[in-house]
């Protein structure tokens, strides 16, 4: 085991998704001293899973199916957790052959795994429309996919904001601000090599016997990840809905088309509702050296939202979010797009998590590279860090979370091709002129 019930902890983006979840698990199991640090306390404002809504659902096969039964039973049942999951089902939809192929291997795998009364392969538009009504007048030529069950959308910041005063019931500590923000590691005197602790931007020093780096998509400017994972914004606008409106789409599944993107019911108590659209994601290519690199590097670094509050999203995903909107909800076309933004995650080459010691820091563990699966693994991505640290991580998934620079896309990845950089789109910036 890497700690002890009573080592000091420390968790470098313990606002967030990955670090607020390792933190519940960790004090849950009885470990006394964990500090959460954090630019912002939780729900930290910079998190992805700050937001109104995440899809989730026992969508997948193998361990991400495995995980995924958990979470969701988590999602359903917790106290912490369960007052923010809505079980209205899911739609995974596609028009394109190739992405037909990985889902319908996925709703495969699902069967045969003993678990196909949570999962309906749906051929036609009837079917479709039988799951999601509202689409009745769209056009669904060619769309065919998956519809789960025990799924739909969890209420992604309130549920960060309940694991964050769970935490302090719980006597978690936390550093933010200025003091919560990491800087470097601390060594064992000149050794370069056994952490001790974690230096944060203001001096401030906190000492500890293990350091868990879950910065989400600030890792790799943190830390030299060796190119391991990329951070890059996906976009979202909201729509108000007048009352009735908002009546008329509760409970809708959560409709998500890998060509146009998604969108999930009004959120309850607003009438406000979200569009995405689905692309590669966004860099922010920048010269930086992360701690641990001898030189500069070409990174993405995030441009939070938070700390540049104009930004909006480019132009072409505006398009995009209102071509979604005509195709799916029509009577809603050319209503005012509010609340742009970007958010950051990060993604590994292969779309599997990077939770491992780091080969080169003793008592450093890295819980990072989302790939877009996080959110709805909130409940129980903790425990996997847990495991991790008490030495009883099954083999088979200490292997696919391992330090992998070799690693490349394996074909489950997004392909596709390479991102586009922020300074290559436009409409996005509107710096206040100073
Ligand atoms: O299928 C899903 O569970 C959707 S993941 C949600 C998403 O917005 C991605 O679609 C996007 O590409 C990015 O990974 C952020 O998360």
């Amino acid at each position: 085991a890497l700690a002890n019930k009573d080592s000091k902890i420390l968790i470098v983006g313990g606002g967030g998704t990955i670090g607020s979840s390792t933190a519940l698990h960790l004090a849950r199991r009885g470990y006394t001293d964990i500090r959460l640090l954090d630019v912002f306390q939780n729900p930290s404002a910079n998190s992805a899973g700050n937001d109104n809504n995440k899809i989730a659902g026992d969508d997948s096969a193998g361990i991400w199916g495995q995980l995924g039964t958990e979470a969701w039973k988590m999602w359903r049942t917790d106290p912490v957790f369960k007052d923010h999951s809505h079980n209205v089902g899911r739609l995974d939809l596609t028009s394109k052959e190739i992405r037909e192929g990985r889902l319908r291997a996925r709703y495969e795998g699902i069967v045969a795994e003993g678990r196909g009364d949570g999962v309906e392969w749906l051929d036609t538009k009837e079917a479709i429309v039988a799951k999601a009504p509202h689409l009745e007048k769209a056009d669904l030529t060619g769309w065919k996919g998956l519809f789960v069950k025990n799924g739909g959308w969890v209420a992604a910041r309130e549920a960060l904001n309940s694991v964050g005063h769970e935490l302090r019931r719980l006597g978690v500590k936390s550093a933010f601000g200025t003091a919560g923000t990491f800087d470097s590691l601390i060594f064992d005197e000149g050794d370069g090599r056994t952490v001790r602790g974690v230096r944060a931007s203001d001096g401030t020093e906190w000492l500890g016997d293990l350091v868990i780096m879950a910065a989400g998509a600030y890792s790799p400017a943190l830390i030299d990840l060796e190119d391991q994972c990329e951070s890059k914004a996906w976009v979202y606008a909201h729509i108000q809905l007048t009352p009735e409106e908002a009546v008329e789409l509760k409970g809708i599944p959560t409709m998500y088309n890998h060509e146009l993107g998604f969108y999930m019911e009004p959120q309850p108590g607003t009438g406000v509702i979200k569009f995405c659209n689905e692309f590669g994601g966004l860099t922010n290519l920048t010269r930086i050296k992360p701690f641990g690199s001898s030189t500069e590097q070409l990174i993405s670094v995030p441009r939070y939202h938070a700390l540049n509050p104009t930004d909006t999203i480019p132009t072409e995903y505006v398009l995009e979010i209102q071509r979604l909107i005509e195709h799916c909800l029509p009577h809603l076309k050319g209503r005012e797009l509010q609340n742009m933004a970007m958010c950051w995650c990060t993604d590994t080459k292969d779309m599997n998590w990077l939770m491992c010691q780091h080969p080169k820091f003793d008592r450093l563990v890295l819980a990072t590279g989302d790939s877009g699966q996080t959110f709805k693994m909130f409940p129980v991505v903790g425990k996997q860090v847990a495991d991790l640290i008490e030495g009883k991580l099954p083999e088979e998934r200490k292997h696919l979370w391992q330090w992998r620079p070799q690693a490349d896309d394996n074909g489950t990845g997004r392909g596709g091709e390479r991102p586009k950089d922020l300074s290559e789109v436009e409409g996005w910036r509107h710096d206040p002129v100073v």
